[in-house]
């Protein structure tokens, strides 16, 4: 194996940055020794305070009651809009690109303050108040940011469930969060589909009696269903109440945020991020990691439904007044090239986005690339997924024409933010390796009996001290997050990744080691895929895997075990994909499923994934002990007609 190349901080990132090494290692000291004088330098010079915190922090990892900046009061959409007007309302917060290349628009700082607060004062005429969950379940268009910060606003707790999820999944996730309001879009465009999301919000909502009130945008203006008692329009809503709308002083750690992610475990978990921390975090990290400065233009190509389009489209971004580009499309819509025109249109200097976007447009060649400038690019990001080496020098060259530093970050919708990253002006960077952790981070790597492992070596990623942004509560539920987080290796936070440490201390993440697939960068749990499929009259048992996927990173496999007396068909096959279609969304649905006749099971009756992710990975040489199987044969049987070989 050759060595991993390396390539030293350029003179360009160092000239421009905030932060050059000597700077980091003094201040990563500082965060892990004095944390308390650290972050509360930090919280004064990122965040306008109501008033002053009594407390920097307090809580254990062990007891999972983290708290930052007790007594301290705040308001998230004041830090994101307010604060800037006086110097930078004109200047333009949101740029809009979409799903058409001739679509786009520009909203400021003072446009975008109007908005926010005319949909608040529509919230709170609807009857919503400070604590109340909203959900939001919108395109890729300016509302769906204004929609959150709304909530910010008025102090409710915003429950955004990404558009590509079925109505099944979206009535869950309403219910599980008793959210009584929800603000949609009659259509969500994409790659020059339509996407009938009110249609989808009307099928949701017939087993959610609670819900009185669905805010309506009207992207298309095509023909929906409308329901008078309960439902209205955007734009009529708006034009009925004032233009200004006072930010609610909020706790510092009062409920922000939920955010639904899959586990291990069947129901997915409504993640509870807090106020002020939770910005703080955002806000730095936006900073530090991008090196952003003033005038930037940045973009993160993500959708607002999952974490990154939280901290890094939305409130990190516009904490730190930065302009912020939204994208409705896909990266192949009308072409190839798109992501590229993107960048020349609007002269971005900032890119973020995901490695499986990467692979996907790898694939096309250079040319798609090459036949753009992109010269306004100075800073490449990665997130959602490990990026294997060979899509990072894609990036790093054609892309970035070896002038752009990548940051490859590593983080989780648990994690709130950034975690492990390089910064551009101070790490040397080594492809595929997230390098070092960020301000007051403490990764460790445990071994099975949950020793911390010193120097090089490989292990469980765990991390030892709180941190700002870090997961609160699960929604309704926080002896799950205890357990889920803080009870498998006691005094660490657990997060369900696997990493290796080389021998200059930098971070490698190998993935996921419990039952979460990671299929472009959406984290589905194997459970959800499972319970979607035994829900089929014909099916009496389903065992889902991951494997590798030249593009998605990882793809579904399924093993399926039909009823006594049911032959396998391709019909089923169907069925049974869009079972899992609508019971979760379309992102779910397995690549492959394989009939199996019998699954390989211990003698007290538990299904061994590991068998089976060693099937569906075609490495038949470390198939390991199966002597513990009630019946070794089906083994044979599964490989011998195995889809991946
Ligand atoms: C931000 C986000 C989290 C999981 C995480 C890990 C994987 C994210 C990564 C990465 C390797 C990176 N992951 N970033 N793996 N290198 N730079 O993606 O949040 O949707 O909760 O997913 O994604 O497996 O545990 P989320």
């Amino acid at each position: 194996m050759s060595l991993p190349h390396r390539y030293p901080v350029s003179d360009a990132a160092r000239q421009h940055t905030h932060l050059d090494d000597a700077a980091y290692q003094r201040l990563y000291r500082q965060s892990v020794d004095d944390p308390q004088t650290f972050w509360s330098e930090q919280a004064k010079a990122f965040l306008d305070w109501f008033k002053p915190w009594d407390e920097v922090s307090s809580g254990t990892l062990s007891k999972g009651d983290a708290r930052w900046f007790s007594g301290g009061q705040l308001n998230i959409s004041h830090n994101c809009i307010d604060r800037h007007l006086a110097k930078r309302g004109d200047q333009v917060a949101l740029i809009w690109e979409g799903d058409d290349p001739k679509d786009s628009a520009s909203i400021t700082y003072k446009q975008l303050h109007e908005q926010v607060c005319r949909l608040a004062n529509v919230l709170k005429k609807r009857g919503v108040k400070k604590g109340d969950r909203v959900c939001i379940y919108m395109p890729m268009i300016p509302e769906a940011a204004y929609a959150m910060l709304a909530c910010t606003r008025i102090g409710a707790v915003h429950s955004v469930v990404f558009g590509g999820f079925s109505p099944d999944a979206l009535r869950d996730r309403i219910l599980d969060a008793d959210c009584r309001t929800v603000v949609t879009a009659d259509e969500a465009v994409r790659g020059g589909k339509l996407i009938p999301l009110k249609g989808n919000v009307d099928k949701a909502l017939k087993s959610c009696p609670d819900v009185s009130s669905v805010v309506v945008v009207e992207r298309t203006g095509n023909k929906i269903d409308w329901n008078d008692k309960r439902d209205l329009w955007y734009h009529q809503a708006v034009q009925q109440v004032a233009a200004d709308c006072p930010a609610e002083p909020m706790d510092a750690e009062d409920p922000l945020f939920i955010l639904y992610t899959s586990g291990s475990t069947g129901k997915p978990k409504g993640v509870l991020h807090s106020t002020a921390g939770y910005l703080l975090q955002a806000a730095m990290t936006h900073k530090y990691v991008f090196d952003y400065h003033d005038g930037d233009i940045y973009w993160c190509t993500a959708d607002v439904g999952w974490v990154t389009g939280h901290s890094y489209i939305v409130y990190g971004p516009l904490a730190n007044g930065a302009t912020s580009l939204i994208f409705e499309g896909v990266p192949n819509y009308p072409d190839t090239s798109r992501f590229w025109q993107v960048i020349d249109k609007h002269q971005v200097n900032i890119f973020y986005t995901a490695p499986t976007a990467l692979r996907a447009l790898m694939r096309e060649g250079e040319a798609p690339v090459k036949k753009t400038s992109r010269s306004s690019l100075r800073l490449l990001g990665s997130v959602g997924e490990p990026i294997n080496p060979e899509a990072w020098e894609w990036y790093f060259k054609v892309v970035g024409e070896g002038r752009c530093p990548v940051v490859d970050t590593w983080w989780q919708t648990e994690t709130g933010a950034i975690m492990i990253t390089p910064l551009p002006g101070a790490t040397d960077l080594k492809p595929g390796s997230a390098t070092r952790p960020f301000f007051g981070v403490q990764p460790v790597l445990l071994d099975e009996q949950g020793k911390e492992i010193d120097g090089p070596g490989a292990g469980v990623l765990a991390i030892k001290a709180s941190w700002p942004s870090q997961i609160r509560s699960v929604y309704g539920d926080h002896q799950r997050m205890l357990e889920t987080y803080f009870t498998a290796y006691p005094g660490y936070y657990f997060s369900g990744d696997g990493a290796r440490r080389d021998e200059d201390g930098y971070w490698w993440i190998t993935g996921r080691i419990d039952d979460v697939i990671n299929v472009s960068g959406h984290r589905i749990g194997t459970a959800e895929v499972e319970s979607a499929l035994v829900l089929h009259d014909a099916v009496a048992e389903a065992a889902v895997v991951g494997y590798p996927h030249d593009v998605k990173g990882q793809g579904i496999y399924a093993f399926v075990t039909t009823m006594n007396g049911v032959e396998p068909s391709d019909e089923l096959k169907k069925e049974l994909l869009s079972l899992v279609g609508k019971e979760i969304g379309s992102f779910a649905k397995p690549e492959l499923i394989q009939w199996a006749p019998g699954l390989p099971k211990t003698r007290s009756g538990k299904i061994m994934r590991r068998i089976l992710r060693k099937i569906a990975c075609n490495e038949l040489d470390s198939l390991g002990d199966t002597s513990t199987l009630a019946d070794p044969s089906v083994v044979d049987s599964l490989i011998e007609q195995r889809l991946n070989s």
